[in-house]
């Protein structure tokens, strides 16, 4: 049977805490087909909620309560209690739930059974059908949490994901949790930690799911989430959303780079001897299909290609790909002809996309010009594919193949 171990931080919570023990273990826990089990991360309380937990687990083996550490704050919490769920309980998922009845017990159900069903991460979701904030927040709080959710969304570019604040989550250990990096958690002190682990988990997740949850107010409002929380939230996510795409960004750059040197090159090249030589070469071809051969402007196109992937060789080499920097001659000068080995389509798609252009449409710098945009997204889809897979050797090919699924 599976374990499923809910880590509830409770901090001073002994108005709630027995309540949520009698509703969730005795109420809820028999209702699911899993192993289930309560612990209680406890940040020495000064009223009696360790007492009270301690007093609970006597009688139910499967309550358990521990303290967080010298360090405060609810991620300080999380980092513990995973810690103690994975070694100590040997879980195979984790749960991620407030003590003060803001996460009502009858969730944890649907939540279980997604991850029975083969989730690797649940999300309990304010903000799908079925999903709800609660009726009486001031119009102010609504608007914070649902444009401050609409904002991680974008920077982290994750559109299918229509909560990536709430508290209340489960993650499989196997293949997710264990992969995460708990002790370089971002901002555990604070509210922001949750957006870190989110990303975490489901850059590891095979298949994550939104469950619906009814999130309820507190009984006694004491909020303490405040500007400084919020902040702190929306830094945390636009880092960790330009970490995510920084190859990418940087990747562009260096192409938009290559794309000058390609466009300058071809003019420079287009009615030079070489190219006008080469072309005469294959002037019988002419009014045959492959009359794009004798055109020195395909030829001029060619060179200005070799040209832009020299410089973005370079570029990418001590920038994008900085960390997996090839170093040492003989290293660089082999890397380099399997790169223009690997490359060659970029150049061959060049050479014909140009070359048949100016056999239709005349060879004028317009044309040739048009020509290069139109051949880009082709070579840049080609080249982003082959230096990956050849040259940095970032993607594997069982991981790139499962990428194109
Ligand atoms: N162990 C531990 N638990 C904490 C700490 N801070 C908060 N908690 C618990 O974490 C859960 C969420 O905290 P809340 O104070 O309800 O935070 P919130 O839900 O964002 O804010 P409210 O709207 O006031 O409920 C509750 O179960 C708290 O008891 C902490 O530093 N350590
Ligand atoms: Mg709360």
């Amino acid at each position: 049977m599976e374990k499923v171990v809910i880590v509830m931080p409770a901090w001073n919570e002994e108005d709630n805490i027995s309540k949520m023990i009698e509703e969730l273990v005795d109420g809820e826990f028999p209702k699911i087909n899993a192993e289930m089990h309560l612990l209680v991360v406890d940040n020495h309380s000064k009223d009696r909620t360790e007492e009270i937990v301690k007093e609970a687990s006597k009688t139910r083996n499967n309550v358990h309560i521990i303290q967080q550490g010298d360090k405060s704050g609810l991620g300080w919490a999380y980092i513990s209690g995973f810690k103690y769920a994975m070694k100590e309980l040997d879980a195979d998922a984790v749960m991620e739930m407030d003590a003060d009845f803001q996460h009502p017990p009858r969730f944890v159900k649907p939540m279980v059974e997604a991850y029975l069903q083969g989730a690797d991460y649940v999300i309990g979701s304010r903000y799908i059908q079925g999903g709800s904030i609660p009726k009486e927040w001031a119009l102010f709080r609504k608007a914070v949490s649902y444009f401050g959710n609409l904002f991680i969304r974008i920077v982290l570019v994750k559109p299918k994901i229509h909560d990536l604040t709430t508290g209340f989550r489960l993650t499989r250990v196997k293949g997710v949790l264990e992969n995460m990096d708990l002790d370089n958690l971002m901002e555990p002190g604070r509210f922001a930690h949750k957006v870190d682990l989110l990303y975490q988990a489901i850059k590891n997740s095979k298949k994550t799911v939104e469950v619906p949850l009814e999130f309820a107010s507190r009984t006694q409002e004491k909020s303490k989430f405040n500007t400084k929380e919020m902040i702190a939230t929306f830094r945390v996510a636009t880092i960790l959303g330009i970490k995510d795409k920084a190859r990418f960004i940087k990747f562009g750059t260096v192409g938009f780079a290559g794309y000058l040197v390609n466009a300058i090159a071809l003019e420079l090249f287009a009615d030079t001897s070489i190219t006008l030589g080469l072309a005469n070469v294959f002037k019988g071809l002419k009014n045959t299909l492959l009359a794009f051969i004798a055109e020195p402007s395909a030829w001029a196109a060619a060179f200005a290609a070799e040209l832009a992937i020299i410089n973005n060789f370079i570029f990418n080499n001590i920038w994008t790909f900085k960390e997996k920097k090839i170093t040492g001659f003989l290293a660089i000068i082999k890397k380099f002809l399997a790169f223009n080995l690997s490359t060659v389509g970029a150049i061959v798609i060049q050479f014909i996309v140009i070359g048949v252009m100016v056999v239709f449409l005349g060879d004028t710098r317009l044309i040739r010009q048009l020509g290069i945009l139109l051949a880009m997204p082709l070579v840049l889809s080609y080249n982003y594919v082959m230096y990956n897979l050849f040259i940095w050797k970032t993607w594997s090919f069982s991981k790139f193949f499962k990428k194109q699924e």
